[in-house]
């Protein structure tokens, strides 16, 4: 087989990605380890900034997302028993943020990719680039006994955290960035109203970290932080429910709708960043070269920009011969990557409980949301970066 671009991974990075040039006449085969159903049920991000919308409207794929997505102007952080509103429109001149499940955009994608007779191949076994270095890689996989060589132009790794791209990159040509937290976050979906019509995000002094968040007026996502060494068996539907009301601040306690949960998962939280993201004619997007903890919703956000930055580079490769795209890829992506990464461990650092942390670090972090709820230029940083900074 032969194809411009080869994409391993089918999340949403690889998809958006192929879906894009595609429009533009460029040629690609998407690689997807697993099925289309397993990758369908997972349940991660809800919250969308504008930058990403438009990257799906830009695809052909907007139109649901357009009509079922809520526009959310702002949300709140309690603390200490009280509620605080901050107001996103008002505080960045009228910006806001979309709340769309990351599996409804993923099954416009597919759409988008059937519509068009887009190549993206399930339960691709055993991916691995080769001659990234050299001007003519190519990639393998095995579908059932068939062994499988496609030859490319570029290799893009969007396959997530845990895929096989960064891997391939030589130990002395790639700087591995990271930090873990001590926790994860328990995450319910329940099919029952939501508690609010907007996100509320919780710090409880005594039990730490929450989140109200939703995916449609009778669909609700629940989070709260969880040491690292608990497991699903661990967390009964009334042992979750009872962990989550014991947070939310007491003028809202009444509103909870409590159901049972249709899925249950842990995840644990990390920061990590890899530098560059480009090896020879790889180059890496999305979770497969940076991941940030949930806590400022940025990793799918992250994800678009870095397909923003590609996307217009290799259609200026195809169509206009000119590679500055291309090579300033790395250094353009890491740039807004970072300031992703600031933000995100920001927001993890003001609201959770950090087992190990001292009487003045806990002081310190009262101190921040105390700031931050009497500060309107606390809140102006806020907002701008949760709505998202310009690509
Ligand atoms: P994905 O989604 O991980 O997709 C990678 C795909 O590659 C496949 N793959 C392989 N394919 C072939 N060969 C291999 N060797 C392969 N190895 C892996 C995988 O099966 C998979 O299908 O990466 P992508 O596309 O870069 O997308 C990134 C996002 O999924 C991620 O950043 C977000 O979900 C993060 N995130 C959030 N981001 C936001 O912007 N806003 C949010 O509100 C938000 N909430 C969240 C989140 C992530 C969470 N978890 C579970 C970590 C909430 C949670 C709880
Ligand atoms: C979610 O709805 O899953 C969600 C929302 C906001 C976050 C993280 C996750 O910061």
């Amino acid at each position: 087989m032969r194809t411009q671009v080869g994409i391993i991974g089918g999340g949403p990075s690889g998809l958006m990605l192929s879906q894009l040039l595609h429009l533009k006449g460029i040629d690609s085969v998407v690689l997807e380890r697993q099925s289309r159903e397993y990758v369908l049920g997972r349940i991660r991000a809800g919250v969308l900034e504008h930058g990403f919308a438009d990257l799906m409207r830009e695809a052909q794929v907007g139109d649901r997302m357009d009509k079922e997505g809520e526009i959310h102007d702002g949300f709140d952080i309690a603390f200490d028993g009280s509620r605080h509103r901050i107001d996103l429109k008002g505080l960045t001149g009228g910006n806001s943020v979309i709340v769309y499940g990351q599996t409804e955009l993923t099954r416009d994608l597919y759409e988008g990719r059937d519509k068009l007779g887009g190549a993206v191949i399930h339960n691709a076994e055993d991916v691995q680039p080769h001659g990234m270095d050299n001007d003519s890689p190519w990639l393998t996989f095995r579908k059932g006994d068939e062994r499988i060589r496609i030859d490319c132009d570029y290799i893009i790794g969007c396959d997530g955290f845990h895929g096989v791209s960064r891997k391939s990159i030589p130990k002395d040509k790639i700087v591995e960035h990271e930090r873990i937290y001590p926790f994860g976050w328990l995450g319910v979906l329940s099919r029952t109203p939501p508690i609010a019509e907007e996100l509320i995000y919780i710090r409880d002094k005594e039990h730490g970290f929450g989140l109200c968040s939703l995916r449609s007026r009778t669909l609700s996502r629940y989070y709260v932080q969880c040491p690292l060494t608990d497991t699903e068996d661990d967390w009964s539907d009334d042992r979750f429910w009872d962990a989550l009301s014991k947070r939310l601040p007491a003028d809202v306690r009444g509103n909870l709708v409590t159901g049972p949960s249709i899925e249950k998962s842990i995840a644990p939280l990390r920061s990590f960043v890899a530098e560059p993201m480009q090896y020879g004619r790889m180059y890496l997007a999305g979770d497969a070269a940076h991941i940030v903890p949930p806590t400022g919703a940025r990793g799918l956000n992250s994800a678009a920009s870095d397909i923003y930055y590609l996307y217009h580079a290799l259609v200026d490769h195809y169509k206009k011969n000119d590679d500055t795209g291309l090579q300033a890829y790395s250094q353009k992506a890491l740039a807004r990557v970072w300031k992703g990464q600031r933000f995100s461990w920001w927001m993890t650092n003001l609201l959770h409980n950090f087992p190990d942390e001292s009487g003045y670090g806990q002081r310190l972090q009262d101190t921040e949301l105390e700031y931050l709820f009497s500060s309107e230029a606390a809140q102006k940083s806020l907002a701008e970066n949760y709505v998202g900074l310009p690509f």
